[in-house]
């Protein structure tokens, strides 16, 4: 090394000056579209519609990312600091174009410069399609964490799959069944990915694996496929810092296979590139489920693979021993999916390396971090034996091995403990075995991390229970969630968003990356003349989702009512079911009432959105009943001013961008202790909306902060939920005993109210028979909670102040402060700004 790697071989001022980046100002913006229309896009300027203004546009504002993104990179390589790399499966972005704009600060600029073409910058915005590489909660989270690792100037990069097709587009048919569609996404091309045709690795599966006398393994044979990097930019808000987001395609090694070809089996000689193409095709729209298909095991292989390759040989460049890769190297891992790094890095110390197992053990065990995302039993990830094996051969091996020494190490610690052992093994006793994932993931890992304090709580006493016991609580923590107040403020409520700034007298730039500034707005809350800005900007937003339900779906809402709104992947533990149920019974009260009585009661609509899995019949019968429950009530002239009901289709970022800012109370009522942490409820009361829900996830946080006062809570808590689960098994009581309410609205569905009588059956069984998400014990204490929503709304000026004071105390729940927490207390990296280079010596 001469110390002069990193540096330009010519003069370094000439290079930089001569950097093609778009200035700020209107004429170097309106230039560089220009520019791009005829000569990236060659068109021209009579025939530009909005879809080629949004690529010129894209391009343009894509020109400043990658200048910043090189300089990131470089900053990187010559300062060497310690690293953190984010594996996830799922990055779910959204747009990107309004994002870039922002974190540039070049938004205006855009503006005036595209007006000056003839265009909206409103209209061209709204042209980009979102990047859906996800399911829900978990994606969206970890594009939160890349945007706050970019602000806060992290070294952190994101590691995950460029899936052809994201999560499915979700149509309604007109009897109100979900039907799934692909999701092109990449149709028109994507301008925020740079292929790196150049990096790319190579990788096995099947084959067969050798165990020789010292312990290394030999794995060959089987079928090879290539991994190709395309890179993704991530802006820094207000920072040079670009970070990078690295997507993995999968592609056949010998795209054609020649001779086959020439003996005239030409679909012999395409077979090799079906197979390869398939593992980065389509993201599995299953949430909340494990299902053990060897394709998903594929894509995770695929991935961890090609994303430790590439962070190995990342490190090999600095020329350090790789027992040293610790003090570089740390790496998140988004729930289970990438679990199969562990064995994999043993594999690669083990059998290429040359370390032995012990050494090989202490670096791997110092280098992951797990954050699980869910105690349900049902979506914890295990691996069939004979498939791994089939797969993974050599891996399987590895596992074994690990759990051997994991096992004796446990058996030392609590002699003759068999039940214990068998807890605690990686490997599940069954017809067939499986490997537990979280088990693997928390034995391999230096820290183990729940997403908000009540379920932290639960995977240390429950699915975890026998690994804090061994390993001592030290290991297992916390960190609650947040989102990026840029996306989830800023962007999609600018409205609100100047109101603060205003009254803050503080910089956007300066309490959007300090949300505990928000706190300045607290005694305008009793600022009547501030109070009345702040109801006119949601009333705006109400009527911004109706502007949008109407061009939409061609359906009225009408704005002055309350907005309620339950957006969400339809999941029964979620109880979507239990809020319907619930529309049922304000429904039936309003028919019962007089005109009089009718007069006094406060106009109510009710925003439904969400997936269900493909698969997921009970959840997708939940949303036939939204729809028809919707036909009914909306048409019924005794009811339709006072109720109003709407289920969205196709539930995408940009929707909630849309929906959020509107609603005046949102709903999070999953059943205590099943929502590891919720992350849209923290948009919401971001925005001032105020929360109803049950005393689960972050909801709990957040009521900490808000105060309890402005939170609407019901239900029964965490404690006693295996309780009455058990009840209802061994003691069961009828319906109509335990709760008339609900047994009378049932029986409305059943009779046909809402067509279809014995559609519903099924759905109405799950709360007939084991009720195994408690709708019946919480039905009750949810009604009066509701009550509780109307009485507080007629008070407008009361209401408007717990609105104020809500987002006013929700600095906590920026994801700033959550990756700052990751960086500082588990991965031990550190800030790493980019600064003007300074001239080599
Ligand atoms: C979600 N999990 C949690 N999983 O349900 C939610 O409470 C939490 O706020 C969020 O993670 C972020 O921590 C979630 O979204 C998935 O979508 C998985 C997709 C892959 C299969 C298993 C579920």
């Amino acid at each position: 090394a001469t110390g002069k790697e990193h540096w330009p071989r010519g003069d370094e001022k000439v290079w930089k000056e001569a950097l093609r980046g778009v200035d700020k100002d209107v004429p170097s913006v309106t230039k560089s579209f220009v520019n791009h229309v005829q000569t990236s896009l060659a068109r021209q300027a009579y025939n530009l519609d909005d879809l080629g203004a949004y690529q010129a546009a894209a391009l343009s504002v894509r020109d400043n990312l990658i200048v910043n993104w090189n300089e990131t990179q470089l900053n990187y390589t010559r300062k060497n600091p310690k690293r953190a790399y984010y594996l996830s499966l799922e990055f779910l972005m959204g747009r990107t174009l309004d994002n870039a704009l922002l974190n540039l600060g070049l938004k205006e600029e855009y503006r005036d410069g595209v007006k000056k073409l003839g265009f909206s910058i409103e209209d061209i915005l709204d042209k980009e399609r979102d990047a859906a590489l996800g399911n829900g909660g978990l994606g969206r989270l970890a594009a939160c964490y890349l945007d706050s690792g970019s602000s806060t100037e992290l070294p952190l990069w994101g590691y995950g799959l460029r899936y052809k097709y994201g999560i499915f587009q979700q149509l309604i048919s007109p009897e109100g069944n979900q039907l799934e569609a692909p999701d092109p996404w990449l149709e028109n091309q994507n301008p925020w990915e740079l292929p790196r045709l150049d990096v790319t690795y190579e990788v096995r599966f099947y084959g067969q694996s050798e165990r020789l006398a010292n312990g290394r393994g030999i794995w060959q044979g089987g079928q090879e496929v290539v991994a190709v990097a395309y890179d993704v930019m991530i802006p820094g808000y207000g920072t040079k810092t670009t970070n990078n987001l690295r997507l993995w395609e999968s592609r056949p090694k010998r795209g054609f296979d020649l001779n086959s070809f020439n003996a005239g089996n030409y679909e012999g000689a395409v077979e090799s590139s079906n197979t390869a193409d398939a593992i980065t095709s389509v993201l599995y729209p299953n949430d909340h489920t494990s299902f053990g298909k060897e394709l998903r095991l594929k894509q995770q292989y695929f991935w961890t693979a090609a994303s430790l390759a590439d962070i190995i040989r990342r490190f090999k460049q600095q020329g350090k021993p790789m027992n040293q890769l610790p003090d570089y190297v740390a790496i998140q891992l988004n729930d289970t999916h990438p679990t199969l790094a562990i064995p994999e890095l043993m594999r690669i110390l083990i059998d290429e390396e040359d370390f032995g197992w012990d050494q090989a053990w202490s670096i791997v065990t110092n280098v992951f971090f797990y954050t699980n995302h869910t105690v349900l039993p049902e979506a914890l990830e295990k691996w069939p034996v004979p498939l791994i094996e089939h797969v993974l051969p050599r891996h399987l091996q590895i596992i074994y091995d690990i759990n051997l020494f994991f096992l004796q190490a446990v058996e030392r610690k609590y002699p003759n403990d068999r039940e214990r052992l068998a807890r605690m093994s990686l490997i599940e006793e069954g017809f067939p075995k499986q490997v537990r994932m979280a088990h693997l993931a928390a034995v391999g890992s230096r820290k183990v991390n729940g997403v908000a304090e009540l379920h932290s709580d639960l995977v240390k006493t429950t699915i975890l229970k026998d690994f804090v016991d061994f390993e001592g609580v030290s290991k297992f923590s916390n960190v609650t969630n947040g989102i990026t107040p840029r996306r989830w403020l800023d962007q999609c409520n600018p409205e609100l968003s100047d109101l603060i700034t205003k009254t803050l007298k503080v910089e956007k730039t300066v309490w959007l990356k300090d949300l505990a500034k928000l706190k300045g707005l607290i005694p305008f809350a009793e600022d009547a003349a501030f109070r009345k800005e702040w109801a006119a900007i949601k009333q705006r937003n109400k009527e911004r989702l109706a502007h949008y339900v109407q061009t939409t779906l061609g359906l009225t809402v009408r704005t002055d009512a309350m907005f309620d709104v339950q957006i969400k992947r339809l999941h029964e533990y979620k109880r979507q079911t239990l809020n319907i149920l619930g529309v049922i019974h304000r429904y039936l009260t309003l028919k019962a009432m007089t005109p009089e009585e009718k007069k006094k009661v406060n106009p109510r609509v009710v925003f439904f959105a969400g997936k269900a899995a493909p698969a997921y019949y009970i959840a997708k019968l939940t949303i036939r009943l939204i729809v028809n429950v919707a036909s009914k009530i909306n048409t019924d002239p005794d009811t339709k001013d006072y109720l109003q009901l709407y289920f969205l289709p196709d539930y995408s970022v940009s929707l909630a961008e849309v929906l959020i800012p509107a609603s005046d109370i949102s709903q999070h009522i999953s059943t205590a202790g099943t929502e590891a942490s919720g992350t849209s409820n923290m948009k919401f009361c971001l925005n001032g909306g105020l929360l109803l829900g049950t005393v689960d996830g972050a909801n709990i946080e957040i009521a900490e902060e808000v105060g309890e006062s402005n939170v609407f809570f019901f239900g029964h808590l965490t404690p006693a939920v295996e309780d009455l689960r058990y009840q209802h098994i061994y003691h069961p009581v009828p319906l109509e005993e335990k709760c008339p309410g609900l047994a009378r609205v049932i029986e409305q569905v059943a009779a046909g109210l809402f067509g279809d009588a014995e559609i519903y059956e099924p759905l109405l069984n799950t709360i007939r028979q084991t009720d195994y998400y408690l709708l019946s014990d919480d039905f009750d204490s949810y009604i009066a909670a509701l009550g509780m929503v109307d009485e507080a709304y007629q008070d407008q000026d009361e209401w408007v102040k717990k609105s104020i004071k809500t987002t006013a105390n929700m600095g906590k729940f920026s994801s700033d402060r959550a990756i700052l927490e990751y960086a500082e207390s588990f991965w031990n990296i550190e800030p790493s700004p980019v600064e003007a280079p300074k001239k080599a010596t």
